[in-house]
């Protein structure tokens, strides 16, 4: 294991000036984070291949399109195509940054499931040319980037990978550098954090750090840390664990609430006014392909040590629950009504519905209920088929409101937030979001 080290000693200014000996960058994988990445990258002068599996993807972005909802990237990805910097294809090509960016969901057990990396990986060795840079972006479990370098020094024996020790070499002379540098951007602000936020760089060696800070320091404005590849793997991994575990708090504050007969959001309102208090907001559980994942890969990494991060998943989990009887007790206290379900997305003002509890909790309504469902969610047009198959309707706020007895808020878009208590009179509601308090 590599101890951490200071790298910014080894590149102070001396890799902002460094020039890529040629400016080609392959970004594997073109979803929420290699495609805004890819564009993001043209647009600050390198010439980009965004790579993906999908030809639909492929085709789509060459087209000048875009297959995924992201503020400001239609354009950036428009401009990049139009301009020539950016190609997407289905081949990896021979570049001198390599950037993986591709997929690591949740296995079985909650383990997690690296294999699209490890698939990155053997796209990536048969192209690499000596003097090669490749970074992991991907959350990953701790030791990942370890692994890609097994997999690149087992396909490729002619290259002298760095963390391979053969003979005498220590990986300072290696032929190739290896980096993991997690994103950290927030959905709905991605091109705009991407820029702007501070940047982790864990090399596997202090000079595989100074080789990806190349490209970082090309477009990024906050600060770029540089550390080892596996301290960044569990940065990754903290950075999201930390909001999970202070999320799990306030939903499980709700529940307790809920027992006790009081309004959490008088509670939470007025705690946070001590100056050592910041409690986050309670909600219908956690979604989002991140904050409802990565603490796993954490656990995964240390059963038996990571106690706390295991719990605040479950009680994460189990708020969905907990919200779904809720709506249920409703159901039953006005067995004539319907109920308008007011968003499905796993945040507000987004169109992506990955782990959402809304859509979650809507499902597991719609089995028993569904033709008693009236779902609002101004960021579809139609409704998951899951849904739809029940027997629930998609609608419009106005229709939703004329229509349904139960009005239950999962989502606070802000196409909800100007609901007023006239608009509500008479109905039952169940408010998870606390909306309707601000
Ligand atoms: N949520 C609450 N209460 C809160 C805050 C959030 O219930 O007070 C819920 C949201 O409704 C949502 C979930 O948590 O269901 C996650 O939303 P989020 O906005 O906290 O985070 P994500 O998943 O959109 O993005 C996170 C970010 N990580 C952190 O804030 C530590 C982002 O910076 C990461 O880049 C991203 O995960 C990622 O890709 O890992």
């Amino acid at each position: 294991m590599n101890a951490p080290f200071d790298a910014t000693a080894v590149l102070g200014r001396k890799a902002l000036s460094h020039p890529a000996p040629d400016h080609q960058v392959a970004v594997i994988g073109l979803g929420y984070i290699g495609l805004p990445t890819a564009a993001l990258l043209s647009s600050y002068g390198w010439s980009v291949c965004g790579v993906d599996v999908s030809q639909a993807v492929v085709d789509t972005v060459n087209a000048g399109g875009v297959h995924i909802e992201e503020r400001d990237l239609d354009k950036l990805v428009r401009d990049a195509i139009s301009a020539q910097t950016l190609v997407a294809a289905t081949e990896v090509p021979t570049a001198s940054f390599y950037m993986i960016a591709v997929p690591t969901p949740l296995g079985d057990n909650n383990t997690p499931d690296i294999s699209y990396v490890e698939a990155a990986a053997r796209a990536i060795a048969p192209k690499i040319l000596p003097g090669a840079c490749i970074i992991v972006e991907s959350t990953s479990p701790v030791g990942t980037t370890e692994r890609v370098a097994a997999i690149i020094a087992e396909l490729r024996p002619d290259l002298v990978v760095p963390g391979e020790h053969r003979g005498d070499h220590t990986g300072e002379d290696a032929d190739i550098a290896l980096a993991y540098c997690p994103e950290r951007v927030l959905p709905g602000r991605i091109v705009n954090e991407l820029v702007h936020n501070d940047r982790v760089i864990g090399g596997v060696t202090p000079a595989c750090a100074e080789r990806a800070a190349v490209l970082y320091t090309s477009f990024v404005k906050g600060d770029c840390l540089y550390t080892t590849a596996r301290v960044a793997e569990t940065v990754k991994l903290v950075e999201n664990s930390f909001r999970d575990v202070n999320i799990a708090f306030a939903n499980e504050l709700s529940m307790i609430a809920d027992v006790i007969g009081v309004d959490v959001w008088d509670v939470i309102r007025l705690a946070n006014r001590h100056p050592r208090v910041n409690i986050l907001q309670p909600g219908p559980g956690v979604g989002g392909h991140c904050i409802a994942v990565d603490p796993w890969f954490l656990v995964a990494g240390a059963p038996q040590a990571a106690r706390l991060v295991r719990t605040a998943r479950e009680v994460n989990d189990h708020k969905a629950v907990h919200t779904e009887n809720r709506i249920r007790a409703l159901l039953d206290a006005a067995p004539d009504g319907k109920v308008a379900l007011l968003g499905l997305a796993f945040k507000p003002d987004i169109d992506d519905f990955r782990e959402s509890p809304a859509l979650e909790i809507a499902e597991a309504l719609s089995h028993t209920h569904g033709d008693r469902i009236l779902v609002v969610e101004p960021f579809t047009d139609e409704l998951p088929k899951a849904l739809a198959d029940k027997g629930a309707k998609l609608v419009t706020l106005d229709a939703g409101l004329r229509q349904a007895e139960i009005v239950v808020v999962l989502v606070d878009h802000t196409a909800f937030r100007h609901l007023t208590p006239h608009e509500l009179a008479g109905k039952l509601v169940f408010d998870t979001r606390g909306m309707l308090r601000r």
